[in-house]
């Protein structure tokens, strides 16, 4: 069993729509060798079926941990837009204007993004195997 804590700042941050992003893996043989599949929130492709719904021009903060058992690193891309990102969530001032974050097992961030358009984002790791093992799906963007 795993969760994600968060703890608000004395001075809140920013109106946002918030999402926690929980990068897990699953081993299914039980032989303690690695994942045969992947997910962000626990099931495997679920967001390429059913995209997280946002507004265009609304601010969105995600936070995002890996609790990724047997693999030391786990990644996240944005595809078409830039996010401000927060290691660790402890400062309130970004320290990186990006589309990846690389994080190690048990690290943890906030990122934040404004999408300008309308449209389906893909978001997915930046390790081929576990984007093609569940780790993927979409941002749903309206007006
Ligand atoms: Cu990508």
């Amino acid at each position: 069993m795993y969760g994600v804590f968060v703890i608000d700042p004395p001075q809140p941050r920013s109106a946002a729509d918030e999402l926690v992003m929980v990068m897990n893996g699953y081993n299914t043989t039980f032989d303690a060798q690695g994942n045969q599949l992947y997910a962000v929130n626990g099931i495997p492709f679920h967001n390429m079926h059913e995209p997280v719904r946002v507004k265009r021009g609304q601010l969105v903060r995600v936070y995002l941990a890996n609790i990724l058992e047997y693999d030391p690193i786990n990644s996240f891309h944005l595809h078409g837009n830039l996010f401000d990102y927060f290691p660790t969530g402890t400062r309130l001032e970004s320290s990186e204007y990006t589309d990846i974050v690389v994080q190690a097992q048990g690290q943890r961030g906030i990122w934040r993004v404004e999408v300008p358009a309308s449209g389906q984002v893909l978001f997915h790791a930046h390790k081929s195997e576990c984007a093609d093992l569940g780790w993927m799906g979409f941002f749903e963007v309206t007006e």
